[in-house]
């Protein structure tokens, strides 16, 4: 039997991550490319309206953004944030390469949940190979949960900035162990993306892109999920096929509920998705971005509320931290469970969940108060962003992560997703 050569190898990696990744598609049967979206006009921009409200981070205060946008609930499209950031030069492929090669990215999920990850090197492959990237209807997209958790690959944090508008970060108080998955490095070929969802625990996400152009839809937070997610026999939930099958109906005159906002995000700009909206991303060229997910007093209370029915353990100590931290938003909390509560015992004990269990202590702290807003809003000020350097593991969850009711997202989720198979 000869040596395989070093090709080979590459080759015999990127097949076993995208076996994994998509067990139903076999490569040999050439099914990663049956649709020919490659082929395609699914890029095209023609005729697309993108009539995002844009604004340069420069005009825009940290109380204006949270008073005409975050408190709103309305997306925005914010330029110039990241004017100053090092990874403006150092997020290219020549670059990353070169620093986090031999780095192993989450690229999918398997069938049990485990993450399937690539090193950067065989990505980078991957993503200009004409049997693979260049003609896979939905090519394998990094989106990666970790980078900031793991030794190797940390040193990206000090690489961009949390823009001051979203540095409120509530999560922050539940403890690094135990906040919930909250930013992702993303980066992906044409035509990977994130298929339509809502954001997890009903969290406002920010999402900053270096390179590429990103397309975006938009609909709002009440849009009934069967509208937007048809089922359409022999189409599946990449986030390609929802732009090549279903877009073209919210054009139509019968499209039953609200019109999507289309955004074509340009390098250098971050959308702003307050929580509750729909949103679908298709990379239109090989695109490098950084998102991040966070509750803020905004949109505290409807985060707090998802929070407690799903992470019920993860709140109680969210709680008890916030006593200490902020009051003010520790008292909203405790009043909700304790209605909560009250509805699960008057209506006779079939009560939802655990959390009406783990209270104690009692709120005497003082509260130090909202994150400030200071006047200026643009990057070069100082970050908060490096606050965790936690090596979460197994309950890491999820990039794009819906994991609210919807189960609507491809790449994001489940507790052991983060853990590859054979991590310890
Ligand atoms: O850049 C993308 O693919 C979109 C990311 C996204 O929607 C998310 O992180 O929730
Ligand atoms: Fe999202």
């Amino acid at each position: 039997m000869g040596e395989t050569s070093p090709r080979e190898e590459i080759e015999k990696k990127i097949c076993t991550a995208k076996r994994a990744a998509r067990s139903e598609l076999s490569i040999s049967r050439r099914e990663w490319c049956k649709n020919g979206y490659a082929h395609s006009n699914v890029l095209s921009t023609d005729g697309l309206l993108d009539v995002a409200e844009r604004t340069r981070c420069q005009d825009l205060s940290v109380s204006d953004f949270v008073k005409l946008y975050e408190q709103p609930r309305l997306p925005v499209v914010i330029t110039g944030l990241a004017d100053a950031w090092p990874a403006k030069n150092e997020w290219t492929e020549h670059h990353l390469e070169e620093r986090f090669g031999q780095h192993r990215f989450k690229v999918g999920t398997d069938d049990d949940g485990y993450a399937v990850r690539l090193e950067l090197c065989h990505f980078l492959h991957y993503m200009q190979s004409p049997n693979h990237a260049l003609v896979d209807d939905s090519p394998l997209y990094i989106f990666d949960a970790t980078f900031g958790d793991r030794h190797s690959s940390r040193s990206m944090l000090n690489d961009y900035k949390i823009p001051p508008y979203f540095r409120e970060d509530l999560f922050q108080f539940a403890g690094k162990h135990r906040r919930p998955p909250h930013r992702w490095f993303v980066m992906g070929p044409a035509r990977s993306g994130s298929s339509l969802h809502i954001d997890p625990l009903a969290t406002n996400a920010w999402n900053t892109l270096i390179k590429g152009r990103k397309r975006w839809a938009l609909f709002p937070p009440g849009t009934p999920k069967k509208a937007v997610l048809p089922s359409i026999l022999g189409v599946d939930s990449e986030a390609v096929s929802w732009f090549y099958h279903v877009y073209p109906y919210t054009q139509s005159a019968d499209w039953p509920t609200a019109k999507p906002i289309d955004i074509i995000q340009e390098a250098g700009e971050t959308v702003f998705v307050p929580g509750g909206w729909w949103h679908a991303v298709l990379n239109l060229e090989t695109t490098i971005a950084v998102t991040h997910n966070y509750a803020s007093s905004s949109n505290f209370l409807r985060v707090w509320k998802h929070s407690l029915r799903s992470r019920p353990k993860m709140s109680a100590k969210w709680l008890l931290a916030l006593r200490q931290q902020r009051s003010d938003l520790a008292a909203i909390a405790q009043e909700n469970r304790d209605r909560d509560c009250l509805g699960a015992f008057t209506h006779s004990s079939t009560s939802s969940s655990s959390s009406c269990s783990t209270s104690s202590s009692s709120s005497t702290s003082t509260s130090t108060s909202s994150s400030s807003t200071s006047s200026s809003s643009c990057s070069s000020s100082t970050s908060s962003s490096t606050s965790s350097t936690s090596t979460s593991t197994s309950s890491e969850g999820c990039p794009n992560s819906v994991e609210v009711a919807d189960d609507s997202h491809t790449a994001k989720r489940r507790k052991t997703e983060d853990s590859c198979r054979g991590d310890g």
